[in-house]
């Protein structure tokens, strides 16, 4: 009797074995994983304001609609794959603190595949409908660009199937051209040629994967393009050779019949002294230089702005009047850690100062809002990464919220058309068509009495502002 129940068992176990097998064959995995990564985790839902729970939505409802738009097409929000499936908690001083129970510590295919797995519940219990990625953060390197490439596309494979079968998209891809050691110099602006070939090989393949998985955008953040020290740094050459790559990545571009928007990602330092794209403006010049305006467009980091010297929203508005607001990296840093930190967004003000520009330019699609944000790295449990999007959705909504009081409520705008209504007049007019030369307006100063100077009103201006909040 009892060797009966033994073998009965043994049946039992290895059927169990078998139908995970048959499970796993039909998925055409094997990483190993069953089931759920993010157990104990609900889809997160809109509760409203009152609502206590770290869970769930207090302020972004993806259907409601401001000022005509529904919030989850004002935002088109994304999770950034590096900072939530390869986020660490590493840094310099120490070891990695995250210990999330789908990783074994590797980064095999096998791993990558698991994560990518995650990647997409994380993002169907999130309610967000984009992903963005690097091509070394999704799939392993290999040791010859052949290798890296099959990696490549066994993950996105995969990717590609996930995606439709959850209906989530690509926000952007790009090219992980700053880790490995060849690029030390650089990619596209590295000393040596054959660097320069391999970044073009790397951004060749990113750039067909992305095309492959239905991406609306194409993200460069050049990494480390940019230089330490101008006493060893041929800059002129090196600006050239950006030009000229950027020239070539639109000939490709155009070639595969990928449609998506170019964007360049703007970075003050880090990793390098000076990096190339400075800031909006010095990267508006260098496309116009370059002949490339037609071509590209902006993504604005708001930790990037700060460390530039400039507000995320100043950015986000120099982009705007250049007709190159493409994509918001939405995080921020810290007013006293003066590097890039990688926070997600809680300032609502800010939030809201963005949300007027999005709203003036009519939304920024196909573009969207990528969580380029981390957690910190005390922060260890696996529901710390739902809240952190919570909270940075919650941020955004509380903007766009804002931002439309204002806007409906139109006194800001008069207060700032009032400021420059002298101009609303024939003089004005003549200025600002270009029609009126310096005779002209010497003519005029001597026919008129001295300027009276209207008060900016800052102060009232912030008041209205204050208001809404
Ligand atoms: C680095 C940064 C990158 C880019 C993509 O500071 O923001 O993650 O967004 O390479
Ligand atoms: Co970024």
């Amino acid at each position: 009797m009892k060797m009966k129940t033994g073998k009965i068992l043994l049946l039992l176990v290895c059927l169990k074995a078998f139908c995970y097998a048959v499970q796993a064959s039909k998925r055409g995995d094997s990483d190993g994983w069953e089931g759920e990564f993010f157990t104990g985790i609900p889809k997160i839902k809109y509760e409203g304001r009152s609502s206590k729970n770290p869970l769930a939505f207090k302020w972004y409802n993806a259907e409601e609609e401001v000022l005509g738009k529904k919030m989850k097409d004002w935002f088109r929000f994304s999770v950034a794959f590096w900072h939530t499936f390869r986020g660490t908690g590493g840094d310099p001083f120490g070891a990695p603190t995250k210990n999330w129970p789908w990783e074994d510590g590797t980064n095999s295919l096998k791993m990558a595949k698991r994560r990518m797995r995650a990647n997409f519940e994380f993002i169907d219990k999130l309610g967000v409908d984009f992903w963005c990625f690097h091509d070394r953060d999704i799939a392993p390197d290999g040791q010859t660009l052949e290798e890296a490439n099959e990696n490549l596309d066994e993950v996105v494979a995969l990717a590609k199937d996930l995606q439709s079968k959850s209906n989530k998209k690509v926000l952007w891809g790009t090219a992980q051209l700053f880790m490995h050691s060849r690029y030390m110099h650089g990619g596209a602006t590295s000393s040596e040629l054959q660097v320069y070939a391999y970044a073009a090989a790397q951004v060749k393949k990113a750039m067909e994967v992305t095309h492959y998985l239905g991406g609306e955008n194409y993200v460069f953040w050049g990494g480390r393009e940019g230089y330490q020290s101008l006493l060893n740094t041929d800059m002129e050459r090196e600006l050239n050779h950006l030009g000229t790559f950027l020239h070539a990545a639109v000939r490709h571009k155009k070639k595969i019949g990928f449609n998506g928007t170019l964007l360049i990602e703007p970075k003050p330092q880090e990793p390098t002294k000076h990096q190339y794209d400075w800031d909006a403006a010095t990267t508006a010049n260098f496309l116009r230089k370059y002949g490339l305006t037609e071509e590209f467009k902006l993504n604005i980091e708001c930790n990037h702005a700060t460390l530039s010297g400039h507000s995320c929203h100043h950015e986000i508005e120099t982009a705007r009047i250049n007709g190159m607001l493409g994509n918001i990296d939405a995080n921020t840093g810290d007013p006293q850690v003066g590097w890039d930190t990688d926070q997600f967004l809680i300032d609502i003000p800010e939030a809201t100062m963005i949300m007027l520009s999005v709203i003036k330019n009519g939304g920024i699609a196909p573009g969207g809002f990528n969580f380029d944000a981390k957690l910190r790295r005390e922060s260890t449990d696996v529901e710390d990464l739902f809240i952190a999007h919570i909270v940075g959705m919650d941020t955004m909504a509380r903007g766009l919220k804002n931002a439309a009081k204002l806007i409906e409520d139109g006194s800001l705008a008069e207060l700032v058309r009032k400021r420059y209504q002298s101009f609303d007049t024939k003089l004005g007019a003549q200025i600002e068509n270009g029609e009126a030369d310096f005779e002209l307006l010497e003519k005029k100063v001597k026919e008129m009495d001295e300027p009276k100077v209207a008060s900016a009103k800052q102060e009232l201006a912030e008041l209205i502002f204050q208001s809404a909040m």
